[in-house]
């Protein structure tokens, strides 16, 4: 029977939430104790556990059919390999820093200056589309400790919250591209493989969309009913039912996180009470 094969990153950070995202798309996991290789019970899955920097290659060869990878290593590696989705997590940025007592205003202070990276190639594109010469020293960790040791004049690297930067005494001056975890396809995938693909991306679909949405109930006066309802119109309209108290009904919707305070303080000023939130597990829409 025809396998999809999904490379994910062995050990780091994408490996816990890769592994999780996987499963709550009900996909069972044998040995998930990350050896080499695990199969599912119930989806025609087999997973290879690589390195992430490996991942796109891995992919882009066929050795697997699809991967999960930050889209900082797919811009790096420049495998050619299609970002079939987002999956949002693993955010972060790739960022140009200096020490704090380095004058920086653009782009062109770099000129003739050395930048230490794990990323070249990136950096090499953002300098040429500036029209910056500088000098690209490559290094594999610690990018940060760079300056310090009189290595290099500025860093490229991924900044997160940006205390690794703080701590060094360095400034981020320039974002250059925004990273989060993507699902990666060979391209010209088979088939078989497609068809399994779309399977597989339409519960990881549902899974995002569950984890964006929840589920609100609340109490509700009667004679304000249309103001309430008109806030959480849901996925086609909210259910009401009436309380065994008249005058009263219950309501029940979906409501996006982003606005999910905004609309509570609203729900609260046109009288309704009671109100209960809860995870939604998968959203099929
Ligand atoms: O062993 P392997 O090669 O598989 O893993 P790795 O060590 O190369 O990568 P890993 O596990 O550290 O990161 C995997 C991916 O997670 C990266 O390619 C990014 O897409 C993503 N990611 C998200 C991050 C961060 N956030 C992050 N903060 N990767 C690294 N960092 C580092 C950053 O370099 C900095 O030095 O964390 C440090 C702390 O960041 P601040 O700004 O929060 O202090
Ligand atoms: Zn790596």
């Amino acid at each position: 029977m025809t396998k999809l094969k999904i490379a994910l990153q062995k050990s780091g950070r994408l490996s816990d939430k890769s592994i999780e995202l996987i499963r709550e798309c009900g996909i069972g996991l044998t040995n998930g104790s990350r050896k080499l290789l695990s199969r599912s019970s119930n989806f025609p899955l087999e997973v290879m556990y690589l390195r992430d920097d490996d991942i796109p290659r891995y992919v882009a060869d066929g050795v697997a059919d699809i991967g999960i990878v930050g889209e900082n290593v797919v811009a790096e590696e420049q495998a050619g390999v299609d970002t079939r989705e987002e999956l949002g997590f693993a955010r972060c940025r790739l960022s140009l820093a200096v020490p704090k007592s380095t004058p920086y205003k653009t782009p062109a202070d770099l000129q003739g200056k050395k930048i230490a990276t794990s990323y070249p190639t990136i950096l090499k594109n953002f300098f040429e589309q500036q029209g910056i010469e500088a000098d690209i020293h490559e290094i594999s960790g610690s990018v940060e400790i760079a300056p310090g040791i009189g290595l290099s004049d500025g860093i490229f690297d991924i900044v997160s919250t940006g205390s690794t930067l703080i701590s060094n005494g360095l400034r981020e001056v320039e974002t250059v591209m925004d990273s989060q975890a993507v699902l990666i396809a060979q391209p010209g995938l088979g088939k078989e493989q497609e068809e399994l693909l779309s399977r597989l991306l339409f519960r990881i679909r549902a899974v995002k969309k569950a984890r964006n949405n929840k589920y609100i109930l609340l109490n509700a006066p009667n004679d304000r009913l249309e103001e309430i309802t008109s806030l959480i119109p849901g996925m086609k309209s909210p259910t009401v039912m009436p309380l065994a108290d008249p005058g009263w009904s219950s309501v029940h919707s979906v409501l996006n996180e982003n606005d999910f305070w905004d609309v509570i303080d609203g729900l609260k000023d046109k009288g309704a009470q009671g109100i209960l939130v809860v995870p939604i597990e998968k959203m099929i829409v």
